[in-house]
């Protein structure tokens, strides 16, 4: 039912072009261009001139890592990638999330996806679709059964993360930039319309989701788990996505410089993009204890609605 509904709305947006206060309609539209790792950009018009491999084609996901915005969401999928019969995309679509791309249509979607052969699925990343409005409906208008990828980490890491990201991106773009207390703190109080603190709303945004997917569709990958020890974490998606079992723990070595684990496979090795486990600021401990206190109670609602615990601090 609710799924027609979005059918009929990608319609109305190929016919008419959106307003643009509705552009803006959203929880969260903000590029994230430091999660993009350049080294792994698709040229996409490029791609449509070289003659694809024969027996492939482009096929709508079979999977999608919905977020959240720096769980881990680009380690993930490049670990995921490792496995011979995953085809995952390589750029971040934005297509559920941002109306722009929604009104361009389901085709121009499924030709930014990966050549894949018939025994492949084809796995899409974008963190930004977690936090959407109007993700979930979408998706689920496109293919209800779709299997969901979610990654998640303590919240209040998360926070800090984000705080990091757009900081360091503001620096590289000249911008002026603020003490993370300035943002997080509002005349003495909490500044709970910060969106960093509103994306770490974890209960809030999966109650969206759980309206459109049942639980058992969505599978949610503990982020601090997988960048301590990857292999697990991936040997559960392998079983989730019913894929037989190829990655091993020779796939991965860790780089004392960097601090965390890098991929080995088909002969390369790659790490993350340096912009990944930039180190945090030193925040203020009341405030830091303030932000705490109040996801507490969020996290709570979440393990409830997951009927599953993390061990966030
Ligand atoms: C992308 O592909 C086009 C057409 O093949 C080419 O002209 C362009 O230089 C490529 N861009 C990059 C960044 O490789
Ligand atoms: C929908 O997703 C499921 C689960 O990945 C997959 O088996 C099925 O083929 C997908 N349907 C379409 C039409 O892509
Ligand atoms: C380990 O990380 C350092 C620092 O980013 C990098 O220069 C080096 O190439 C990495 N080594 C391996 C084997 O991945
Ligand atoms: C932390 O912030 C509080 C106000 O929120 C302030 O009273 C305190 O002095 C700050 N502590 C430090 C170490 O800066
Ligand atoms: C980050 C955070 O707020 N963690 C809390 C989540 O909730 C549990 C209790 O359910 C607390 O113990 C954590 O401190």
């Amino acid at each position: 039912m609710t799924c027609f509904l979005a059918s009929a709305f990608l319609l109305v947006l190929q016919t008419y072009a959106a307003p643009p206060e509705f552009v803006q309609a959203g929880f969260d539209i903000s590029l994230d261009p430091l999660d993009l790792d350049p080294g792994l950009l698709a040229n996409v018009s490029g791609d449509v001139t070289s003659s694809p491999p024969p027996g492939t084609s482009k096929r709508a996901p079979h999977s999608i890592i919905i977020g959240v915005r720096k769980g881990g969401t680009r380690a993930l999928l490049e670990m995921l990638d490792i496995h011979p019969e995953v085809a995952a995309a390589a750029t971040e679509v934005h297509f559920f999330d941002w109306d722009e791309n929604y009104a361009k249509g389901f085709e121009w979607y499924r030709e930014l996806m990966p050549y894949s052969y018939p025994h492949q699925i084809t796995v899409e990343k974008t963190p930004g679709y977690f936090t959407s409005a109007l993700a979930p409906e979408r998706i689920c208008a496109m293919n209800s059964s779709i299997k969901l990828l979610l990654i998640l980490r303590d919240p209040a890491e998360r926070v800090i993360s984000d705080y990091t990201q757009v900081y360091f991106n503001r620096l590289e773009n000249h911008k002026p930039v603020q003490a993370i207390e300035n943002l997080l703190v509002r005349n003495g109080a909490l500044n709970i319309r910060y969106k960093a603190i509103q994306r770490s709303l974890y209960d809030v945004h999966m109650r969206n989701w759980l309206r459109h997917f049942p639980l058992e569709q969505i599978h949610i990958v503990d982020g601090d788990a997988l960048i301590r020890d990857p292999l697990p974490e991936l040997q559960k998606v392998e079983r989730f996505l019913n894929l037989p079992p190829r990655i091993v723990s020779s796939n991965f070595y860790f780089n004392q410089t960097k601090g965390f684990y890098c991929i080995r496979s088909d002969g390369r090795e790659r790490c993350l993009h340096e912009s990944k486990g930039r180190p945090h600021p030193a925040v203020n401990s009341t405030v830091l204890q303030q932000l705490r206190s109040y996801l507490q109670e969020h996290n709570r609602t979440f393990f409830r609605l997951v009927k599953r615990t993390f061990d966030w601090q």
